[in-house]
């Protein structure tokens, strides 16, 4: 049987295959019949197709998939659904959304355009998505004809900016909706692909795990996710636990923040690779051209720890970079080229260089070698012979562990997400850690089923209510904010009779 990253988009006629049980269709039919009628309203005509991607919450692997390192995501409830039409009159995409929060975006039907990062637009991610589905197309030869209007409406219930992957989910679906209206579909490791490097256009220099997990995940199961190439492992989480997802409500803005946050990060990691591997023995201009991440670079650090008893990467950083921040002056004199030449082909980059002070190399670098290896021992963990009991310990101490790591060494938490931890910690979380890129957004606690009505309420009120009570949050919406979440099923396609 071909494992499930090789088979296609599924295409369903219902929605029991994707919403399960009664009361979720109930619910969801409402919101297709609500999205149906908007369609009508707003473009005259029916959609064709719908296709629907969920958002995720990662459990383990933080700011390790850009390196190259396996991750462990589970998909969440929560999705993005677009439904479609080819529009042959207008050669125009018009992308529309259910909420009034997001108003009407119009491109041109060009799939060479460029997408204006200077003015960000909710929209934007669709072109990705439609830049995405004709650059691929085109790299396997199949003939997408002339560019033909969409129309496009659009309905989301991933929170935006809380680390629940929205971006991708609404570039995913995308991307599978205009494979729907051109009448093709694709394996979805080749999706996965396609999606991550899609979603680059919009300026962050994403890894590939939330369209990874969007996109190839299944109902009941968290996923391994492996890259170069992508590939999906099932990971069956161990009864007796639950998973709590709380929203720091610090709005993480990944877009706009990328130079300071997020791409700083992927730049940091590629100059503490190309000065480890210099320290290892490369030369300086080999290392340039050759060292993308630090994987690249993994087995030079491990015969490194090797010739000093010990297997751990971890070694080599400590002993090769330096634990004060590196000045741009700094790394030059060690690479023996100047920074701006190393990045000229990324404009992202660049910017990210423009605005850096210093370099945290060893920081970042000491967090991407251990994340790594928290990731295979918590799946080990799962796979386990230990009892329940101390299988759930076992999780909840590295995901602490995980979350001392995105704090202390990738300084990509926020005041206010430690402070929710904290309270995850306080009122019995087995462990907590914010999830996603941070900087704001959520944290995921590991709790113990049978306490977790009980954890939500005390959350409420002792991170909610004050926030309530100071307008931050609207009562009626906490259920958004804060709930536990079961392992969904991935991306589909739907064509209704
Ligand atoms: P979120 O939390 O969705 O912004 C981002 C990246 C991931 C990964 C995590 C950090 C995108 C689309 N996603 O996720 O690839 O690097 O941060 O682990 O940029």
């Amino acid at each position: 049987m071909a494992r499930h990253e090789e088979l296609p988009i599924p295409v369903y006629s219902t929605l029991e295959p994707v919403y399960g049980d009664e009361s979720q269709v109930e619910e969801t039919q409402l919101r297709f019949d609500r999205l149906k009628s908007k369609f009508l309203d707003v473009f005259g005509h029916p959609p064709q197709f719908y296709a629907r991607s969920p958002g995720r919450v990662n459990l383990i692997g933080e700011h390790i998939d850009y390196e190259g390192y396996s991750v462990l995501p589970m998909a969440i409830r929560q999705d993005t659904i677009v439904a479609i039409r080819k529009n042959d009159a207008e050669k125009l995409l018009r992308i529309a959304n259910v909420s009034d929060k997001y108003s009407l975006c119009t491109y041109p039907a060009d799939p060479t355009q460029d997408i204006d990062l200077k003015n960000h637009k909710w929209g934007h991610y669709f072109i990705c998505g439609y830049k995405g589905y004709h650059e691929y197309a085109k790299s396997k030869g199949l003939d997408v004809g002339v560019p033909v209007g969409l129309d496009v409406m659009i309905d989301g219930t991933v929170p935006t900016g809380s680390g629940l992957s929205s971006s991708a989910a609404l570039v995913c679906c995308s991307t599978i909706a205009i494979m729907a209206t051109f009448d093709v579909n694709f394996p979805k490791k080749e999706i996965a692909q396609l999606t991550c490097e899609c979603e680059r256009h919009i300026g962050t220099q994403s890894g590939g795990m939330d369209q990874a997990i969007s996109v190839m995940a299944k109902s009941g199961f968290a996923e391994l996710i492996d890259f170069n190439p992508i590939r999906a492992t099932d990971v069956q989480l161990p009864a007796g636990g639950s998973f709590v997802i709380a929203h720091s409500l610090a709005e993480s803005q990944k877009a706009v923040t990328a130079a300071t946050n997020y791409n700083n990060r992927v730049v940091e990691c590629r100059l503490a690779a190309i000065l480890l591997s210099i320290k290892l023995g490369m030369k300086p201009q080999e290392a340039i051209s050759e060292v993308k991440t630090l994987s690249d670079v993994e087995g030079l650090c491990v015969s490194f720890a090797g010739r000093h008893g010990s297997s751990d990467p971890v070694l080599a950083v400590k002993e090769l970079l330096s634990e004060e921040p590196y000045t741009a002056e700094d790394i030059e004199k060690i690479i023996e080229e100047n920074l701006q030449s190393v990045f000229a082909d990324s404009q992202s980059s660049l910017d990210v260089l423009k605005a850096a002070t210093h370099y945290k190399l060893f920081q970042r670098a000491s967090h991407v070698y251990a994340e790594a290896k928290r990731v295979y021992a918590f799946k080990d963990a799962v796979s386990s012979n230990i009892s329940e009991e101390d299988k759930l310990k076992k999780l909840g101490d590295l995901m602490n562990e995980s979350h001392y790591s995105c704090s202390v060494l990738y300084e990509c938490s926020c005041p206010e997400l430690e402070e929710l931890v904290k309270v995850c910690r306080d009122n019995g979380a087995l462990g907590a850690r914010l999830t996603g890129a941070g900087w704001g957004g959520c944290a995921v606690a590991l709790v113990k089923e049978s306490i977790v009505p009980q954890f939500i309420l005390n959350l409420k009120e002792q991170f909610y209510h004050s926030r309530i009570d100071k307008g931050v949050i609207n009562k009626n919406d906490l259920g958004l904010y804060v709930f536990a979440s079961k392992p969904s099923s991935g991306a589909a396609i739907f064509k209704f009779l």
